[in-house]
Order: structure tokens, then C-alpha cells, then sequence
């Protein structure tokens, strides 16, 4: 070895770079072809003829994910979004000069049908998890074009829920359009100064009606993602006649307004700049002012939360499907680097301690694919009227579950993932630290973890409390499936044991304050999602022709502590005296101490 390493080194300098390879690159294939979890859930789901089509439509779509999609992808990272404020001639025009890159997606993704598919319903209820698998594959290669993907389809959701209103058919077969040329993306300007989260109190923008019955919204939007939309729904407050404005949540109506005019002028919009952030940076995302944008109120007066919230659940969804397409994407990258990289005399896979620590990733990867399957087959019910009303209830609880816990998933599993390429991981232009960048954000747009944990909360209260009913009910009848399956035993016996101690936790709590719960919602909803997660795997796990690692990955889910919220329930975490402590440890040594 010492000689060969000798051997390397006097090579003449001029042929160094040439003869010198220090390291095979880790790549991947077709990415369809290479999950298994993937094709083993769809030949589960989807009726026969139904799978034949998607299958051939999935493997097409992996070999042009591989050979066009990621090199756009790429293309967009290092050509991101420019802000044109002024033409040469000091005309103010405010631009977002957008890459061909960037541009060319936009096209792929008419053509592929990423919106479209969804709302033509060729395979009816199966459509969206065709959609899905189709996000799923494409959202960590394409540059973050699944955010505007994500509003868009946040908003047909929107307007297809509101029976397509004539004025709105227009914008509608825009967004659902598999014509490149006249494909739209929306745009969802929901985060103002004041109201990232508090969106009922902190939202500013006000509506003023004019003759024609339109509005002219003015105010001022702050966080603006994707802001080379073509169209937004947006909430403002209506003046009324006195020229006043109702505060809060029942002061909000939805807006739907285009962003230019048939000229291509700004709708008296005016950008103030492009965010700076730490990923996402292919992305425009912009302070925008609205002074006077000509809308149109597409929801009753004051019920703009409640109507933006058929769009939330859907971008929400779209987080999931992009924190497990990028745990995905990391995994599958460091099983590859596994495969290609030498140390201590010996490739990466052979040592058993770094196989470990992926074979970890992999469980968690697959507890969320099969989580994010589970709301999106719920989805394509309640999109066909084929949902029963536990069904739906089981989606509402799902929703916020999958995207808080997921978000924390794929940023914990992508940052260890990145460590096991060592100093590599670190390096730009191996693409890996923008697979981590882009993944920090989906704990925090479209709700924080917290933020999801209260709407977990609020679907409890909004079913008095039917929607734990319906979890309990579908994790026992999971469970039962599984009983059978002598290797999944102790496994379908830790969620069961998990389920009590749930129940009994749900008992205690109900004879305590609201504050109690408010305290646990994070824990409770992580909670719920390891359960439910855990079941799913089991699930899997159990039906004829499960393979040998189906029964590891529900093995090993169901070892993690799987109820949280029980264990910290007896540690009083809870308790009104625990939350003063949270602040006094918060604030030690903070001048902020003696004003608490
Ligand atoms: O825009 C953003 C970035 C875009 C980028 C998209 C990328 C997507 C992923 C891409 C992947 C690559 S980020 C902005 C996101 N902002 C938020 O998510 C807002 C977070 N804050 C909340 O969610 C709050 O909880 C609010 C705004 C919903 C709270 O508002 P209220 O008014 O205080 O809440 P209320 O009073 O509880 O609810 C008002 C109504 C009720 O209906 P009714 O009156 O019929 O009972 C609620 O039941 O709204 C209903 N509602 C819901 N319904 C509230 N939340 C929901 C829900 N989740 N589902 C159904």
C-alpha cells in the first residue's frame, strides 16, 4: 500500500489532476426503480390495472427525473432569482429575473401533470397518490419548484371547493393546465409584519370596495415565497362604510387576485426586495407592497381563516410529501457514498456501526413514506366522496400530525445523513449542503412545529373529541390484522401498550385545565404520530409477501418510546409550577429575569 501510495504522488504534476481520482461520486439511479417501499405500497393500493399505468408512468418519469429534472434542478441553485427594481432608463419596473432552469421546470411540470393529475381524476381516488408518488420522486431534485407546486395546488383546492365560480374558472384551468404555455403557479400571501403565525391578529391589509364590486387591496405583505406567481390568494380585512375595519380572525376574508395585467404590468404591486434566506434560494421570495391591487373577495366576509384553511391543508400536505422525498434523497445518496468510500481499509459499508446509524435513517424514512401515504390516500377519499366521516375526521387529525412531525423527521435525518460523508457533506458543490438547507425550512413555513400542535389540538375540540375515537379505533384494527404475523408480536404489543398509556393520558387530562393540554400538544402530537406511524408499519409489515426488512423497519420503529406524553405526564411537565420553571431556567441571567 505505502508503495502505491508513493507510486500516486510522483506522478508528474501536469498529469495529477488527470490520474489522481480521489473519490468516486456517490450516484443514484432511477429513483423509482430504486424504492422498494414505493413499489411494494402501490402494488398493495392500487388496483391492477391502475398500478400497470402508474408503474410505466413512474419509471418514465424516474429516468427523466434522472436525466433532465436534476441537472434543471442543479441549474437552479446556481443561478438563483435576480430583483430587477429599475430599467436602464430609471423606469421602475420591478422584475424577478428568473433562470431558463427555473423557467423549464415550470414547463416539466405542466407537462408531467403535477397539478393536473389531481383534479382530472383518471384514477379517481387513486389519483392523488399518483400525484403524490410523482411529487414525492421530484420534489428534492427540482430546484424547490414543489413550493409554487405546493400553492398551486392549495389553491385549485381552494377554488374547486367553492364550486368553481365562474370568474374563477378562468385561474382554475390555468392552474390545473397541462400546457405548458398556459400552466399558472400560484403564489399565497398569507405572512404579514405582524402575523407569520398569528395570521387573525396580525393580518393589516385592508380591502376597500369599488364600484365594479371589486376590491383594491392595500398593505403590506412580508414573506411572499414563490413570488414570480402568476396569481395569489390572500386574506385582508373589508372596510366598511363608516371606513372601519373588523379585527381578528372574523375580520379576514380570502382574496384571489393576478399578480399582472394582460400587459404583463404589476397589479399596483411594488417590490420592496427579495428575501436573503438560508435555503430555498433558487426561490424568489419577496416583500411585496400591495397599493391598491385590484382583487376579488372569493369567500364570505369573515370567513377567510376558515376558507385559506382548504389551502393550508393542502400545502401542508405538500411539506410532507418534501420532508420524506428529501430523507429520502439523503439516504439513498449515503447508501451510494457507502458503497464507493474506503477508510480504515475497508468501504463504508462493511462497518457495522455506519450501517447502523443509516439503517436508523432508513426506519425513520419509512415510517414517514408510510404516514404520508396514509393522509394521501385519505385525501383522494374525501376528493371522490368515497370518505366516511371517519375517514375524513382521521385526515384532519392527520394533516398537521404528518407535517410537524415529519419537518422535524427530515431535518434531524438529513443533517446526520450529511455527517456520514464526513468533511464532504460539507462541501457546496457536492449538492449535499443544499439538500440540508432546504429541508431546515419545512419545520417552519406553512406552521412551526407548535404552531401545528395547537391546530392538532384545535381538531380535537372543533369534533369534541371524535376524531381520537376514530385514531384509537383504526390503530386496534390495525393492530388485529397483524396478530397473525409471530415476528410482529412484540411489536403490535408496544403499540398497544403505547395506545394505554394514550388513553390514560387523554383520562387525565380531561380532569385537568386547558393548560394542561396546551402544555402537552407538542408531546401528544408527537405522539400520535409515532403510534400511528408504528401501526402503519406493522400494517405493512404483516400483509402476504412482506419482505424480511418490512418486518425489521416496524420492529425497530416500535422500539423508539413511542407515547411521550405519558412518560412526561408523570413527570408533572405539565403542571402550572412546571411551566414557571420552564421560564425561570429560560431566563437565568437574562435581564429579562427580574421583570418575569
Ligand atoms: O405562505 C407560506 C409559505 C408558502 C410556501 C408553501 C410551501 C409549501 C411546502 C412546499 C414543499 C416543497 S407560509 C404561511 C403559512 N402560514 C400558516 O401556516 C399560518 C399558521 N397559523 C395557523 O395555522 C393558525 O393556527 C391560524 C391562522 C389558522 C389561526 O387562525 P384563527 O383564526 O385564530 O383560528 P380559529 O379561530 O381557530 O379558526 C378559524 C376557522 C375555524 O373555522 P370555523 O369558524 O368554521 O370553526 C377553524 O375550524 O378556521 C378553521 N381552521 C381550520 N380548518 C383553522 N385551521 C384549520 C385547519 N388546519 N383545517 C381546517
Amino acid at each position: 500500500q505505502e508503495k502505491h501510495l508513493l507510486e500516486d504522488l510522483e506522478i508528474p504534476l501536469a498529469r495529477r489532476e488527470t490520474e489522481t481520482l480521489f473519490q468516486e461520486q456517490p450516484e443514484t439511479g432511477n429513483q423509482y426503480l430504486e424504492d422498494p417501499l414505493l413499489r411494494s405500497y402501490l402494488k398493495t393500493h392500487l388496483p391492477p390495472k391502475v398500478l400497470e399505468e402508474v408503474n410505466q408512468d413512474l419509471e418514465r418519469f424516474g429516468n427523466r427525473l434522472l436525466t433532465e429534472i436534476t441537472p434543471l434542478g442543479w441549474e437552479c441553485e446556481l443561478n438563483p432569482p435576480v430583483f430587477q427594481q429599475y430599467d436602464a432608463w430609471g423606469q421602475r419596473v420591478d422584475r424577478i429575473l428568473t433562470s431558463s432552469a427555473w423557467k423549464r421546470i415550470k414547463e416539466v411540470a405542466a407537462e408531467e401533470g403535477l397539478i393536473a393529475g389531481a383534479y382530472e381524476r383518471r384514477y379517481a381516488n387513486w389519483s392523488r397518490l399518483h400525484q403524490a408518488a410523482k411529487l414525492y420522486l421530484f420534489s428534492s431534485c427540482s430546484g424547490i419548484f414543489g413550493c409554487p407546486l405546493a400553492m398551486t395546488d392549495g389553491a385549485a383546492k381552494v377554488i374547486e371547493s367553492l364550486g368553481i365560480p365562474e370568474s374563477l374558472k378562468n385561474a382554475f384551468d390555468h392552474l390545473t393546465s397541462r400546457d405548458p404555455k398556459k400552466f399558472w403557479t400560484s403564489g399565497q400571501w398569507m405572512t404579514e409584519r405582524r402575523g407569520g403565525s398569528d395570521v387573525a391578529n396580525g393580518t393589516e391589509t385592508v380591502a376597500r370596495k369599488q364600484p365594479d364590486g371589486s376590491y383594491h387591496l392595500s398593505g403590506f405583505k412580508w414573506f411572499t415565497s414563490a413570488a414570480d406567481s402568476d396569481m395569489t390568494l390572500t386574506l385582508a380585512r373589508v372596510v366598511d362604510a363608516e371606513g372601519q375595519v373588523k379585527q381578528g380572525s372574523s375580520g379576514l376574508s380570502l382574496f384571489f387576485l393576478k399578480v399582472r395585467d394582460e400587459e404583463g404590468k404589476l397589479n399596483n404591486i411594488q417590490l420592496q426586495k427579495l428575501k436573503d434566506k438560508l435555503g430555498t434560494r433558487q426561490m424568489a421570495t419577496a416583500e411585496l407592497w400591495l397599493n391598491g391591487a385590484k382583487a376579488e373577495l372569493i369567500s364570505a366576509e369573515g370567513r377567510g381563516v376558515a376558507s385559506i384553511s382548504n389551502m393550508l391543508t393542502i400545502t401542508r400536505i405538500h411539506n410532507t410529501i418534501a420532508a420524506v422525498s428529501h430523507m429520502r434523497r439523503m439516504v439513498s445518496l449515503s447508501r451510494e457514498y457507502a458503497r464507493k468510500r474506503v477508510a480504515f481499509g475497508k468501504l463504508l459499508k462493511d462497518h457495522p456501526l455506519h450501517m447502523q446509524t443509516i439503517a436508523r435513517l432508513e426506519v425513520q424514512t419509512r415510517g414517514a413514506f408510510l404516514l404520508l401515504m396514509e393522509i394521501i390516500r385519505l385525501l383522494g377519499l374525501a376528493e371522490t366522496t368515497m370518505a366516511s366521516k371517519e375517514d375524513q375526521l382521521l385526515l384532519r387529525l392527520l394533516v398537521p400530525v404528518a407535517k410537524l412531525y415529519t419537518g422535524k423527521q427530515a431535518a434531524a435525518v438529513v443533517v446526520e445523513g450529511m455527517e456520514s460523508f464526513g468533511a464532504q457533506g460539507y462541501v457546496e458543490d457536492t449538492g449535499l449542503p443544499v439538500l440540508v438547507r432546504d429541508t431546515l425550512v419545512l419545520p417552519i413555513w406553512e406552521g412551526t412545529t407548535n404552531i401545528l400542535a395547537l391546530d392538532v389540538l384545535r381538531s380535537l375540540t372543533k369534533s369534541q373529541g371524535q376524531v381520537m375515537d376514530v385514531f384509537f379505533s383504526t390503530v386496534q384494527k390495525k393492530m388485529e390484522l397483524a396478530l397473525s404475523t409471530a415476528k410482529l408480536e412484540r411489536a403490535v404489543k408496544q403499540i398497544q401498550d403505547a395506545v394505554s398509556s394514550l388513553a390514560q393520558f387523554m383520562q387525565a387530562a380531561a380532569s385537568k385545565g386547558a393548560v394542561t393540554m396546551e402544555l402537552a400538544a407538542r408531546d401528544f402530537s408527537y405522539s400520535l404520530a409515532r403510534i400511528y406511524a408504528g401501526a402503519l408499519l406493522i400494517e405493512h409489515a404483516a400483509r402476504p409477501g412482506a419482505s424480511p426488512t418490512d418486518i425489521s423497519a416496524a420492529r425497530r420503529w416500535c422500539h423508539q418510546e413511542l407515547c411521550p406524553v405519558a412518560r412526561e405526564l408523570q413527570n408533572s411537565t405539565y403542571e402550572a409550577e412546571e411551566a414557571l420553571a420552564d421560564s425561570a431556567l429560560v431566563y437565568e441571567g437574562s435581564p429579562a429575569r427580574s421583570r418575569l
